[in-house]
């Protein structure tokens, strides 16, 4: 504002919240059966990684997992629509943006079992990290990288391609300083960065009411000068109308959005949360989220539109099972890296003169 306006005045600042309702089918005919049937498949395939994964850990084998089960038509939504030159900047929720981002779940099985065939020669586990794919380390340090996904839009930028950026982050970690900073980097300087917070209402076991003093955290985009949107993250369709248009915003130049899905995970915090269930929340409002469970949804809507038959999406989860169970076989019968291995891609050989 200039300074001649605020003279003798007081200014008051608002910030108006609109709604447009969606319409469903024009949206379908918008994307497209095979768009559409490939983001249902990864959400489904999603579902039955998770089911897997906490099956084999009640069968003694290690692997640390943060469940996504009922978040699949946010995350898992979100990184199917990104092209393979782009960034992704995942936290530590679930497999959603690799299985979205187009990894092999043969590699990232193994990689999770750390055996040598995974992502990162299995030194990497559940952190996992893919050049090719333009996949971005998995870090555990909470919000850290949203400022790093700044740095990687501003390379971008940088570079003048039309490669976008997205970062995904919950609640929780919206909270921490390098937030703000990577937010507002992006912002001022216009970079190709999407933003996309999973409000799952739970920070491990605090409720969100508790950690954080606004009840959206979209609205925090008028504090950096950009778009924010709302989303229901149990809703496919309304992901991708959002998430598109955020990725084609970024890809043109005009830079970064801030997108919060609400959403709920339907398991504990980690796959060791004993207390999910009538502990920390109630199976009332449990059971009220899985009412609106994503992949039910998403499919209903595309049977209703003709756009998938109701043996088609029998087979679809036939595949995802049968690709799941040959990642695991793959995963298994795979080596782990070898002692003198271990040290490997940790420096960078190189010589030096002192
Ligand atoms: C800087 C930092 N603080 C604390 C933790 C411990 N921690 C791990 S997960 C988590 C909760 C994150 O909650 P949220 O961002 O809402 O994501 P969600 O687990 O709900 O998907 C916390 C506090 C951490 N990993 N890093
Ligand atoms: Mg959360």
């Amino acid at each position: 504002m200039k300074y001649e306006d605020i003279v003798g005045n007081i200014i008051s600042i608002e910030s108006n919240i609109s709604k447009t309702s969606l319409d469903y089918k024009k949206n379908i005919n918008k994307f497209g059966k095979e768009k559409l049937i490939r983001i249902l498949e990864n959400m489904i395939i999603n579902r039955f990684f998770d089911e897997e994964i906490n099956q084999l850990i009640k069968e003694g084998i290690p692997i640390a997992q943060h469940p996504t089960t009922g978040q699949e038509g946010s995350q898992t939504v979100a990184f199917s629509l990104l092209k393979k030159g782009d960034y992704a900047v995942p936290n530590h929720r679930g497999w959603g943006w690799a299985i979205g981002k187009g990894l092999d779940l043969k590699k990232i099985m193994a990689e999770l079992m750390g055996k040598k065939t995974g992502y990162c020669k299995g030194k990497g586990g559940p952190h996992l990290a893919d050049r090719e794919h333009n996949l971005f380390l998995r870090s555990g340090i909470q919000g850290s990288y949203v400022s790093l996904a700044a740095g990687i839009g501003l390379g971008l930028k940088m570079q003048n391609t039309d490669n976008v950026c997205l970062c995904l982050f919950g609640d929780g970690s919206s909270n921490a300083g390098y937030v703000h900073e990577g937010m507002n980097i992006a912002a001022t300087n216009k970079l190709p960065v999407i933003f996309f917070c999973e409000n799952n209402l739970y920070a491990l076991f605090t409720p969100y009411q508790e950690t954080t003093s606004v009840e959206d955290i979209a609205s925090r985009a008028v504090g950096y000068g950009i778009p924010g949107y709302i989303v229901d993250g149990m809703d496919a369709l309304a992901v991708i109308e959002v998430a598109s248009n955020a990725i084609d915003r970024a890809r043109q130049g005009l830079g970064p959005t801030l997108i919060e899905s609400k959403t709920y995970r339907y398991l504990g915090h980690t796959a060791y949360d004993k207390f999910y269930l009538g502990g920390y929340r109630t199976e009332e409002e449990v059971e009220k989220w899985k009412k609106r469970d994503p992949i039910n949804n998403f499919s209903k809507r595309l049977i209703e539109t003709n756009m998938l038959s109701s043996q088609d999406f029998e087979s679809i989860q036939e595949r995802a099972r049968k690709e799941i169970k040959e990642a695991v076989e793959y995963a298994t019968q795979s080596n782990y890296p070898e002692p003198e291995e271990y040290l490997e891609q940790v420096y960078e050989k190189k010589e030096v003169s002192i």
